[in-house]
């Protein structure tokens, strides 16, 4: 009797035990979605209703696109949701609005902008309306900010993909939203440029200028004069191994690139900022001795040798070699700090070089001492200037009809410390912590200086004290993240007490995307998967 007490004992508790693991394995963790209004997209978009509801993407959903070129970014976005969520979302061409559950990628005539898009998301499926790629490229951007931060991890959750519904309907505030990296001072290399690619689409940021040439470094190899990187690509600051892009690698990046929508601005900086080929190459120097290469961090000491014929051979063969990998409208041809040539030969060289640019197709974008030479239609001045005294040459551009990329020294230099205790970085412009890279605006910046005036903005990273990503991200993330809002969304709709607080809820999606971002004590960092409910499965015991 014992015993058959005993085992219907044991097989009762083996059943309840059983039970509470199924209704263990069977709870989901998901993040309730059900208010767009909550979700905190950057670039805050135009508009935004929410409808309250929300649509579940599973592992039935697929992507269907208008027309065959849309196919590139309807792959796109089946791999971005692969990893996390574990479903291969098949992607189909459809020439209309499909049946439910799906995503439908169109183009429309019907929006404005050049990068706008429609999203609409309702219970039974979503469409993304753009009038280019661009626009349902950026869309899917805002969609990837919809779904749980999880959705950035690469191996599969165990989750529910819940996204609010509503519409939203968005557009840039301005057409060039850039950063800059300086891989000559220190040589970034191939896969950690894609990352920083990766990053920066993410938050809409559509250029991405290579400072390829400088004192310390040459990093893109010129067949036509290839002891530019075998020698002038040996080192960088600090003595360390340097490195450069081979062609391949600079053809790569530059598809990569355009892949997501980021146009790459190759920077060949003159006639300052030239050690590294007056190291390569006797006859660049006015006295025909080569220079040595340079590993400290001065600058204004160096200078083509600018009334030597060779010198324009030189350029001319750099610039035809450079455009032939370069889809871009624009070469950045430097400028700056010239402090070794003199204002007249200066004004000469830059005119010559110019023309070199418009001989082989492109349009010249430079530092903003471009100014003081007659600059070529359709040219872009790069404002860097410290403070406002240096403000004559923007004027000076806009006198000429340039345009104007804004790139403050005291706002939007990633390379400034964020306050004196950061170990990495400069301080000559000021200390710039996350509000102040934030709290300003472009077309207010300059007397005299208005929004027509101005193309956008760009973040410029100089790499003297970065030698590697971590370096990078930690000065790079979170203030980038601040420039691609200003370049995007219209100053009257930001305010930086209500952004510090949509960016601390980025923190999710930075600690998924492995971001080594600085802990800003002025952001409100929350974790907001603490926000999701424990929710047991309907058919739960
Ligand atoms: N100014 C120099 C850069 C770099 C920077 C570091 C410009 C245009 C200081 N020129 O900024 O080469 O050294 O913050």
């Amino acid at each position: 009797m014992k015993t058959l007490y005993n085992s219907i004992l044991i097989l009762l508790i083996s059943i309840i035990t059983t039970t509470s693991c199924k209704k263990e394995e069977k709870i989901k963790k998901i993040a309730i979605s059900k208010d767009l209004l909550k979700d905190n997209i950057i670039p805050k978009p135009a508009s935004l209703t929410a409808t309250g509801s929300s649509f579940e993407l599973n592992a039935k959903s697929e992507i269907h696109y208008q027309h065959s070129d849309l196919k590139p970014i309807a792959e796109y976005l089946s791999g971005l949701l692969q990893p996390a969520t574990g479903f291969k979302l098949p992607v189909k061409e459809m020439s209309s609005m499909p049946s439910t559950d799906h995503i439908f990628l169109s183009l429309t005539d019907s929006i404005p902008n050049n990068e706008g898009y429609q999203l609409s998301i309702k219970e039974n499926g979503i469409v993304i309306n753009a009038k280019k790629p661009a626009g349902l490229f950026y869309g899917i951007q805002t969609l990837r900010q919809l779904l749980p931060a999880s959705i950035e991890l690469n191996e599969k959750q165990d989750n529910t993909w819940l996204i609010a519904s509503g519409t939203i309907k968005d557009e840039p505030s301005y057409s060039y939203r850039g950063a800059m990296l300086d891989v000559a001072r220190h040589f970034i290399g191939l896969s950690d440029v894609k990352r920083y690619i990766d990053l920066l689409s993410f938050y809409k940021i559509n250029t991405l200028h290579l400072h390829l040439s400088d004192d310390q470094g040459w990093r893109i190899e010129i067949k036509s004069w290839p002891n530019l990187t075998t020698h002038g690509g040996s080192t960088e600051v600090g003595g360390g191994e340097g490195g450069f892009f081979t062609q391949v690698q600079y053809k790569e990046l530059v598809k990569y690139a355009q892949e997501r929508f980021i146009t790459i601005i190759p920077e060949i900086d003159m006639p300052g900022h030239t050690n590294a080929a007056l190291s390569s190459y006797s006859e660049l120097n006015c006295n025909g001795k080569a220079t040595k290469l340079y590993t400290g961090t001065r600058v204004g000491f160096s200078t083509f040798c600018t009334d030597k014929e060779i010198t324009y051979k030189f350029i001319d063969d750099v610039i035809r070699e450079l455009a032939e990998m370069t889809p871009g409208e624009y070469i950045h041809i430097g400028g700056d700090e010239s402090d070794a040539t003199p204002i007249k030969e200066y004004i000469i060289f830059i005119n010559k070089v110019q023309k070199i640019v418009a001989k082989h197709g492109k349009k010249v974008l430079g530092w903003d001492e471009i100014a003081h030479a007659t600059l070529a239609p359709n040219s872009i001045v790069q404002y860097w200037a410290r403070d406002s005294t240096e403000n004559k040459n923007a004027h000076m551009a806009v006198k000429q009809n340039a345009k104007i990329l804004m790139s403050p020294a005291t706002k939007a230099y990633l390379d400034m410390k964020y306050d004196k205790t950061t170990k990495l970085g400069l301080d000559w412009a000021g200390l710039t912590e996350v509000d102040v890279a934030y709290n300003w605006s472009l077309e207010n910046h300059i007397d005299g200086i208005k929004k027509e005036n101005i193309i956008g903005i760009e973040a410029p990273l100089w790499t003297e004290t970065v030698e590697n990503m971590k370096d990078l991200e930690y000065l790079v993330f979170p203030r980038v993240i601040g420039i691609a809002e200003i370049g995007w969304t219209p100053t009257s709709q930001r305010d930086w007490n209500e952004y510090k607080v949509r960016l601390g809820k980025h923190k999710d999606r930075l600690d998924a995307l492995d971001i080594n971002y600085y802990n800003s004590k002025l952001v409100p960092w929350k974790s907001i998967v603490s926000d999701t409910i424990v929710k047991s499965s309907k058919d739960s015991i």
